[in-house]
């Protein structure tokens, strides 16, 4: 199964995130339940291999943290493709992200190596994005760019199963791993 390893922001900030997308009025918009912030993509992975990460994934211990989410960004270039906003990359998640990808590569786990962009995806866009769309999301981007939403404490992580289909992906929790108290 498509799997990958992210954070689920507090039902105040999945709020805060549904009333920024309501003002967008192009794209195809995350629903609120599907945000997060991608730590490491799994990709395919079958049961086994899941089960084993899953064990090792219960091993890790990381002190909680406080992440914010401030401004917008367009990735794709000339033609967007998604609209985010940007995590804070301090060295806490980076720290966790690395313990993640470390533990996934010894489940046998083969991961891409990109640059960390901590980011959670707001909306995803049609690559022949009409000019009135263009324009909208000019608008919007004017008008939100520079917004900051509060901090919120991580204090746990989330594997979860991704579902394709055409009217875009789903991702289902499988698992989460709270800091010990
Ligand atoms: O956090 P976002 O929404 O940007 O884009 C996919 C999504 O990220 C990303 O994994 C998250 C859950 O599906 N993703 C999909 N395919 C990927 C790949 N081949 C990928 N990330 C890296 N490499």
């Amino acid at each position: 199964m498509r799997a990958f390893i992210g954070l689920g922001p507090p039902d105040t900030v999945r709020d805060a995130l549904d009333g920024l997308q309501s003002d967008l009025r192009v794209g195809r918009l995350v629903d609120p339940e599907n945000l997060h912030l991608t730590l490491a993509f799994l990709g395919e992975v079958d049961l086994p291999t899941l089960e084993a990460l899953h064990l090792d994934l219960q091993q890790i211990t990381f002190a909680p943290f406080d992440l914010r989410l401030a401004g917008l960004e367009l990735f794709g270039g000339a033609r967007p493709r998604v609209l985010s906003i940007r995590g804070q990359a301090g060295p806490p998640l980076r720290a966790l992200r690395a313990k993640l990808h470390s533990t996934a590569r010894g489940a046998g786990i083969d991961l891409p190596r990109a640059r960390f962009r901590p980011h959670v995806t707001l909306a995803r866009f049609r690559r022949d994005m009409p000019p009135d769309d263009t324009a909208k999301l000019g608008r919007f981007l004017s008008a939100h760019a520079d917004v900051a939403l509060p901090a919120f404490p991580v204090e746990a992580f989330t594997l979860y199963r991704s579902h394709l289909s055409p009217d875009g992906a789903t991702y289902e929790p499988l698992a989460d791993y709270p800091v010990p108290a």
